[in-house]
C-alpha cells in the first residue's frame, strides 16, 4: 500500500515532482476529445456467470476518500492528490462476487476506457486498501481531463494502469482477451507496474526507459 508520502520524503526512484496535473496520454490518446458529460455505463464481463451493466447503482456503494501520490511511468509524479469514490475491494465484494459471479480463478482484471485505452492488473493487487474507483478529485466531480465519469486509482502502480473514462471491467481466467492498445508494443506493459519496484516495462533496462520516457513529459509540468 502506498498513501501520500510525508512532505519532504524522497520520491520513488527515477521520478521528479511535476509542476502541475495535466491531462496525460501517449500518442493518439493524448488529445482524444471526449464529451464532458459522459454518463456512467460500466459493463462487467469476462469469465463471469452474469454480465452486468452498471449505472446509477454505483451511487449506493459505500464511499471512501484518500490522499495519494500519482506516478507516471514517463517520470513525473504528483504528491497528495485528494480522490474520492468507491474502494475497488468494496465494489468487488459488494457487487462483482454476489451479482456477476466470476469463475474460479478469474484473477486477471482488464479495464477499458471509452477512448479505446486499456490496461490490466492482477486482482490481488486491486484488493489493496488504496485502490479506488474514483469519481471525485479535490472535492469536485472528476472532470473529463482526469477521467470522467469514473477512473481507476491504484497509487502503488504507474499511471498507465490507472485507466480513465471507464466503460468496462472484465474478470478473466487468462490473458487471451487482452492486448495493450495499438500502437504500443506490449513490452511497455508490465503485468504489475509497481512503482516501488520500478517495474516500468519489460525487457528494457530502467536507465534507458527513464531517458526515453522523459522525452514525453509535457513542457508545462517539467
Ligand atoms: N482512458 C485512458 N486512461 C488513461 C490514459 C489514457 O490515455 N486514456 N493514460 C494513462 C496514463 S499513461 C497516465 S500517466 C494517466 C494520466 O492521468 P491524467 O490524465 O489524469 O493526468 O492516465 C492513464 N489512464
Ligand atoms: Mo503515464
Amino acid at each position: 500500500m502506498m498513501a501520500g508520502g510525508p512532505e519532504g520524503a524522497p520520491l520513488p526512484a527515477g521520478q521528479f515532482a511535476a509542476r502541475g496535473f495535466v491531462r496525460f496520454g501517449l500518442g493518439r490518446f493524448r488529445h482524444k476529445a471526449l464529451p464532458a458529460d459522459l454518463p456512467l455505463n460500466l459493463r462487467i464481463g469476462g469469465d463471469v456467470a452474469n454480465p452486468l451493466l452498471l449505472g446509477e447503482q454505483f451511487a449506493a456503494l459505500p464511499r471512501h476518500s484518500q490522499v495519494s501520490d500519482f506516478h507516471c511511468v514517463t517520470t513525473w509524479s504528483l504528491r497528495s492528490l485528494h480522490w474520492s469514490g468507491v474502494r475497488f475491494a468494496d465494489f468487488y465484494h459488494g457487487v462483482i462476487v454476489p451479482q456477476a459471479r466470476p469463475a474460479e480463478g478469474a484473477g486477471f482484471v482488464v479495464f477499458r476506457g471509452v477512448d479505446g485505452y486499456r490496461s490490466a492488473l492482477p486482482l490481488a493487487d486491486l484488493l489493496a486498501d488504496d485502490v479506488l474507483l474514483a469519481d471525485r478529485l479535490d472535492g469536485a466531480p472528476l472532470g473529463v481531463d482526469h477521467g470522467a465519469p469514473l477512473r481507476l486509482i491504484a497509487p502503488a502502480h504507474y499511471g498507465y494502469k490507472n485507466v480513465k473514462h471507464l466503460g468496462a471491467i472484465e474478470f478473466w481466467t487468462n490473458r487471451r482477451a487482452y492486448r495493450f492498445p495499438y500502437p504500443y508494443p506490449s513490452f511497455m506493459d508490465h503485468p504489475r507496474a509497481r512503482v516501488a519496484c520500478e517495474e516500468r516495462a519489460r525487457l528494457l533496462p530502467n536507465w534507458l526507459l527513464r531517458r526515453v520516457y522523459r522525452l514525453f513529459v509535457p513542457k508545462e509540468i517539467r
